[in-house]
């Protein structure tokens, strides 16, 4: 039985030059934790879109020659993870490459990066909404931001949501296809200075929350960067709450290091300073069941 050495990851993001956003981390967290991340960059751009301008090369058409090469050469991927597309065209080409690949115990995460703060990213349409839906069948979990689950359900933007709301929400997402829906960054009504990810496993039929302090700051590449330790933590055998409570910490460790600085919040989290952090016990529980 061929077996990879050390679990192989296939990442399916863009090459960002500047601002610490897909690749960029995806690559630095997973090796950090023992996977083997192997690319099929979705485009390449000079810096991310929060930038006013970038340069943008899509790779529609060069990933299913990836892909072919690939399957030519007998490659074979523990887990998926997919996150930035370059064209809504490529949904059809990886949930084929999907399709192909995955074997009954791999992991496929897909994380629906679509926008933030309400509103879709510069180069992103109602088309491309309408193919991550399609995508987003083929997950295992799957993690939306706020402006990312109401595109997915086609509702409009709403501030806020009771914990009844949002498990309704994290239920229909499920019933879309993923077992394991996580929902980050949700404003706590209560309490300005919190913020909370909310989940659901599908199997045991259990919704998980985790509160942690809200540092009052904007820095793209978060959600890549919780993905990425959330996919790392369940390839690992972390349960789901656990998962949960390693990437919110390794989250606001990262703010913590990038937040006392002046500095340009378009870079991104300083993650160079707090990845070593991957390698230790997490600190301190706070899932609650709810
Ligand atoms: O982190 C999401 C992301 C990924 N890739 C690119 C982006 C963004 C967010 O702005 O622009 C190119």
């Amino acid at each position: 039985m061929y077996a990879n050495k050390v679990k192989k990851i296939a990442a399916v993001h863009d090459l960002s030059g500047v601002g610490r956003v897909s690749l960029t981390v995806v690559i630095p967290v997973l090796s950090s934790m023992g996977f083997q991340v192997c690319p099929l960059p979705t485009a390449i751009l000079s810096n991310h879109t929060q930038y006013p301008d970038f340069t943008f090369l899509d790779l529609t058409d060069e990933m299913p020659r990836i892909i072919s090469e690939w399957t030519r050469l007998g490659f074979q991927f523990d887990a998926f993870y997919t996150g930035y597309l370059g064209s809504p065209r490529q949904v059809q080409v990886v949930c084929d490459f999907i399709d192909d690949f995955r074997r009954n115990d791999s992991l496929v995460v897909v994380d629906p990066v679509l926008g933030d703060n309400g509103k879709l990213y510069t180069n992103f349409d109602a088309t491309m909404v309408q193919q991550m839906r399609q995508l987003i069948t083929k997950a295992d979990v799957i993690t939306p931001n706020m402006t990312e689950l109401f595109y997915l359900l086609g509702e409009p933007h709403k501030e806020k949501n009771t914990d009844e709301e949002l498990k309704h929400y994290l239920r229909h997402l499920s019933d879309m296809g993923p077992e394991i829906v996580i929902i980050t960054s949700v404003p706590v009504l209560s309490d300005s200075h919190k913020t909370s990810v909310y989940a659901y496993n599908r199997q045991g039929n259990r919704y998980w929350k985790v509160t942690c302090p809200y540092l009052p700051a904007h820095y793209p590449g978060t959600g890549d960067t919780f993905t990425s330790v959330i996919t790392g933590a369940l390839m690992q055998g972390d349960s789901l709450p656990i998962a949960l409570d390693r990437a919110t910490q390794f989250i606001l460790q990262g703010i913590r290091a990038t937040f006392g600085y002046e500095y340009d919040n378009r870079e991104g989290i300083l993650l160079e300073k707090v990845l070593h952090n991957l390698d230790m016990p997490i600190q301190s529980s706070s899932y609650e069941l709810i």
